[in-house]
């Protein structure tokens, strides 16, 4: 869809010129502004206050060297970053990212969708994002101690429980978080709610390793419901075999589906009989092993080198849960000739803008990542409230409340499609329900 409204098309030329070098940053920013053209046109009071000009431009954005002594005694040196985007409805919250590929393009285009996604759990956070190019990959668990601790002493002077509160996200799971918990609380002497997807032991919420994953079922469930559908029976691929993976394959299997498939950034598996779930989670969550692993203990399971080719076999439902852009247009086109019918991401923009135009001119109901994985950072929220209170509610009070959550996210983006004239294009409407609430909070509290 071509940017054809003149203002919006204006504000799109700033932020190329003025974020050259981020195609990420630009690629989400042009989705969003081009769902937003019929909400311009009905408000011009939101024009006129400059929120969207305002919203294109991070609040707050540092960076930040990260030194560490490895395990020969030799000096590594990474870059940290921590994007505050926006704090219209809450304190900046967003997971921490650690991976090679991590440079501030990333950070920020991550940091403007978690802007939308907070605002769609209907929870009061802002927008953040973080994470620095450190790859935990194949690191002893004394270097990841130490790099966690050096970047969290630079960290905590710009975080705290009511002004940001990181988590996770690729590469910082339950250890790192432990770790930089520690190191928080140890400069800081103070035991706070400041980062989530804690240890159970420490304040961490119940439920919240579970809830991406989870959450994306749910809001699969209640697209495939809304139109004529279910997971029963349906045969699933799932990209990626980390922690939004694993649980995306376990609640979709609960709701009577097959996934057949899951990857890493090596290669992918393909298993006709259904994924044991029960070895992933051994070899991904305890051994730290690859997926390719899998085969050396289900004879019937193949292996295949490349991530890309997981998206050729035959499947239902696609749920895209390993990194940005992983979907282009040719896999896409390959999802419509095996008669796909939904995709939902559980990662953040996994699909290029060509897959998803494929999606719409097709007819596969389209889950947009804002929507379907905002399951964990709303469970993040509720583990914020539980340590506000110094309380903890049961695994089934916060999937419970987790359920609920997404069930009204797929409403809002159905509905709010619908006001708009483009009934059943839930990207646009998860954009512009996400967009309302910041930008009458932005409106209402002036030009800051
Ligand atoms: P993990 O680190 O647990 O797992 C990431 C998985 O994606 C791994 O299998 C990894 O393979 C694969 N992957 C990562 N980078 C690439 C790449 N460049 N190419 C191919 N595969 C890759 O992360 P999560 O499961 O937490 O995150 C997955 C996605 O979900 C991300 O997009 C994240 O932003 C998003 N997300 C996560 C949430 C959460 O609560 N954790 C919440 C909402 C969204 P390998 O081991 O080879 O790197
Ligand atoms: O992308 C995301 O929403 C996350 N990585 C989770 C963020 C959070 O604060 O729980």
């Amino acid at each position: 869809m071509a940017i054809t409204n003149a203002y919006l098309a204006g504000v799109l030329e700033t932020v190329k010129k003025r974020n050259a070098g981020e195609p990420e940053f630009i690629q989400a920013v042009t989705e969003v502004l081009e769902s937003l053209q019929p909400v311009v046109e009905r408000r011009p009071d939101l024009v006129e206050a400059g929120v969207i000009d305002r919203l294109v431009e991070p609040e707050r954005q540092i960076i930040f060297r990260v030194p560490w002594v490895d395990d020969n005694g030799k000096v590594q040196v990474n870059r940290g970053f921590r994007v505050q985007y926006n704090s219209a409805i809450g304190p900046y919250k967003g997971g921490l990212r650690l991976h090679p590929s991590v440079y501030i393009g990333i950070i920020k285009f991550l940091g403007f969708e978690q802007v939308f996604k907070n605002s769609l759990t209907t929870l009061p956070m802002g927008g953040g994002k973080g994470g620095s190019d450190f790859d935990p990959k194949g690191k002893s668990d004394g270097e990841v101690m130490r790099f966690c601790q050096s970047f969290m002493t630079e960290l905590c002077k710009h975080i705290g429980p009511d002004c940001d509160v990181p988590a996770g996200d690729i590469g910082t799971g339950a250890r790192e978080i432990g770790y930089m918990f520690g190191q928080y609380k140890r400069i800081r002497n103070e035991f706070t709610g400041v980062l989530t997807g804690k240890g159970l032991t420490y304040g961490g919420s119940l439920a919240r390793t579970e809830a991406t994953g989870y959450g994306l079922c749910y809001f699969t469930d209640e697209m495939l419901k809304a139109n004529g559908e279910s997971f029963k029976n349906k045969t699933v691929v799932i990209s990626g075999s980390g922690n939004v993976a694993i649980y995306a394959t376990q609640k979709a299997t609960e709701l009577g589906a097959k996934v057949v498939a899951l990857s890493d950034s090596n290669g992918y598996i393909f298993d006709k009989n259904g994924i044991d779930l029960a070895c992933v989670k051994q070899l991904k969550e305890v051994e730290r092993k690859r997926i390719k692993e899998y085969v050396t203990t289900h004879a019937d399971a193949e292996y295949h080198e490349g991530c890309k080719g997981i998206w050729s076999i035959p499947c239902d439902i696609a749920l895209p849960c390993a990194t940005q852009n992983e979907i282009d247009k040719e896999s896409a086109e390959l999802l419509v000739k095996n008669n796909c019918i939904a995709v939902a991401e559980g990662a953040n923009m996994p699909s290029t803008p060509e897959a998803i135009e494929v999606y719409l001119n097709n007819g596969i109901l389209y889950g947009p990542a804002k929507a379907a994985n905002a399951g964990g950072v709303a469970t993040s929220g509720l583990e914020m409230s539980q340590n506000s209170e110094r309380l903890s509610w049961t695994f089934e009070e916060v999937d419970g409340k987790l359920h609920d959550i997404m069930k009204s996210i797929f409403k809002s983006c159905d509905e709010a499609a619908k006001e708009y004239g483009m009934e059943g294009n839930y990207m646009a409407g998860a954009n512009i329900a996400g967009f309302l609430k910041v930008a009458e909070a932005m409106k209402a509290q002036g030009c800051v």
